[in-house]
């Protein structure tokens, strides 16, 4: 296989406020990827569309994700920010894809099933081909690396499977195997109301998450709030068995102090929730008290925004555009 030049690629959909699993997961790890790779990340608005989205509040949210990767860390000088659907090369490369893929491949896909629930006849077929746009995201740059919580993992294998199949069908070696990262601490941050459920943007109840769009007292009033057991917390995380709301607070701790959740779990033996809540609501808003601030500045400056997704537009652009063109020649489209 031939060297690719090493390049990340990810993203976020605006389908809501981000949340702090949205930080945790994924925004905050890639921060450090931005001196080793080239980083594209992409504020995904044509996967949020496979669920109803207001378009106002879709345009909105577009910027206040933006906002939060920058106020994150993200910099625009170092990585290509931008949103899906200026670049026209995803969609275009996702229709090729949807003829590559296989119809038993996604239906093998868990994400679908519980998107769509129960009532799988009303789901948008855009849901379903969700993965193939994923796929599309990634190999309309070559990307190598991608950066996935858990919950991403099977659709970054079908992007494999799709690579592989469009190399074998065409006889081409042009598209990257591409490599998950996968964080040593990656935090799959769980509800505030529930602790077998993931924290969600489109979770309805407003306090199952932390968005970071919260001010300082709400980050605080959900963390009170949050759903918790009377007995104390013991010396070791086995010992939580399935305690899986105190297990999730502990987790969310350690990660906002960049501590393993044994160490967390130890310092708090044999105390209640009632202090541990105190010193997680004031780690939570030191923590994120100033990435929420910065995030509802630049919100204020949708000039600034609007400048860096469409100069991030066009520098994507100029990566996808040679790609795409290439990918059409290979199977077969004639462009005279
Ligand atoms: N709770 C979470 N814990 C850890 N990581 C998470 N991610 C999302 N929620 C958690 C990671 O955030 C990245 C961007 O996710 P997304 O916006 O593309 O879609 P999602 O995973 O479907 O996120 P939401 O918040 O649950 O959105 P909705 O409610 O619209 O479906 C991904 O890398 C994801 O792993």
């Amino acid at each position: 296989m031939k060297d690719f030049k090493q390049r990340v690629f990810s993203g976020v959909q605006p389908s809501g406020d981000l949340t702090l699993g949205n930080y945790l997961g994924a925004i905050k790890n890639w921060i450090g990827l931005q001196d080793t790779y080239e980083t594209i990340f992409c504020v995904v608005d044509l996967h949020a569309i496979t669920t109803w989205q207001e378009p106002d509040i879709l345009r909105n949210a577009t910027r206040e994700v933006a906002a939060g990767m920058i106020a994150s860390g993200i910099d625009p000088k170092k990585s290509i920010i931008f949103n899906q659907s200026q670049v026209s090369a995803h969609a275009e490369l996702a229709w090729i894809f949807n003829c590559v893929a296989r119809m038993g491949w996604l239906n093998r896909m868990t994400q679908f099933k519980e998107k769509a629930g129960k009532n799988k006849e009303r789901a948008s077929v855009g849901l379903y081909v969700y993965p193939d746009l994923m796929a599309a995201d990634i190999l309309t740059y070559r990307a190598t690396h991608v950066p996935v919580g858990a919950d991403q993992k099977q659709h970054l294998e079908l992007t494999r499977d799709i690579a592989q199949k469009f190399n074998s069908d065409y006889g081409v070696d042009f598209f990257p195997e591409v490599e998950p990262l996968i964080f040593g601490a990656a935090t799959r941050v769980m509800s505030l109301r529930d602790g077998n459920i993931k924290m969600s943007k489109s979770d309805p109840s407003e306090n199952s998450r932390i968005n970071l769009t919260d001010n300082r007292d709400l980050i605080s009033k959900k963390i009170q709030k949050a759903r918790t057991d009377s007995e104390p917390l013991p010396a070791t995380l086995s010992e939580l068995g399935d305690r899986a709301e105190a297990k999730n607070l502990i987790n969310i701790f350690a990660a906002l102090s960049e501590r393993d959740a044994e160490a967390v779990c130890l310092d708090y033996e044999g105390r209640g929730f009632a202090e541990f809540k105190r010193d997680l609501a004031d780690l939570s808003v030191s923590v994120l008290g100033p990435i929420t601030e910065e995030m509802a500045r630049l919100m204020n400056d949708k000039t600034y925004l609007d400048g860096i997704l469409s100069e991030g537009a066009n520098n994507a652009n100029k990566l996808a555009s040679p790609i795409l063109k290439q990918v059409q020649e290979i199977v077969g489209f004639l462009r005279p």
